[in-house]
């Protein structure tokens, strides 16, 4: 089994959520000591994962975890999708003004966009990627939900304070950390992540 992994992401949120889930699990995550400028053009979030995955490991040779997320919102015809990061930037719905955060502006953006929509389900998606040149390997894991009407706790990133997770009467930002893990899309995708990379000699 592989021991040491590079994490590749530059999102503090993703890395406190992903040391946590992978404590106990034998495997150690080291975090790059400069952050390499990928440019996020694939058309998946597969695609970006892995190429995410592939600058790191050209540069720093150990295997590489790196991870593609977003929220799904059907009736926003899958926005904002492989946009997530930076929705409130897109031309798609309007360009949102950040008057404190991204985040921010990406919530404001999308709760305009839900105004007057009665269907709010909703999914976050994460595709994980360990990239180790000859061989890779991939998992992926789902969070279903709903659009809230505003925002709501201070827990999480993201779009966190707007998802209210299926089962729940909390938004994910009002859940505490190992709640959050252990039912959201970088939880599952991170755990089933580790089951295959257990597999491997
Ligand atoms: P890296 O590419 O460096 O990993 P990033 O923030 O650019 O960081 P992504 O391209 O994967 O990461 O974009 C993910 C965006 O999706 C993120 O910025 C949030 O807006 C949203 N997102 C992902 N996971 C989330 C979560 O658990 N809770 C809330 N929002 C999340």
């Amino acid at each position: 089994m592989l021991e040491k992994l590079l994490l590749a992401t530059t999102n503090k949120g993703k890395i406190r959520e992903i040391e946590s889930i992978f404590r106990g699990s034998g495997i150690e995550l080291i975090l790059p000591e400069k952050s390499i400028e990928v440019e996020e053009d694939g058309k998946t979030f597969l695609e970006n994962a892995y190429k995410k995955a592939k600058a790191y490991y050209e540069v720093y040779k150990i295997p590489t975890l790196a991870e593609d997320s977003g929220l799904v919102v059907p009736i926003l015809d899958g926005y904002p999708g492989i946009y997530s990061s930076r929705f409130y930037s897109i031309e798609w719905g309007g360009i949102e003004e950040v008057e404190d955060t991204k985040d921010r502006a990406n919530i404001k953006k999308l709760l305009r966009l839900m105004a007057g929509k009665e269907d709010r389900r909703a999914y976050f998606i994460t595709f994980a990627v360990v990239y180790m040149g000859d061989v890779g390997i991939w998992a992926q894991g789902i969070c279903k939900g709903y659009i809230l009407y505003e925002a709501r706790g201070e827990g999480g990133f993201g779009y966190d304070p707007i998802f209210q997770p299926e089962g729940y009467e909390r938004s994910m930002a009002e859940l505490k950390e190992e709640e959050k893990n252990a039912i959201s899309h970088r939880g599952r995708a991170m755990r089933n992540l580790i089951e295959l990379l257990k597999r491997l000699k």
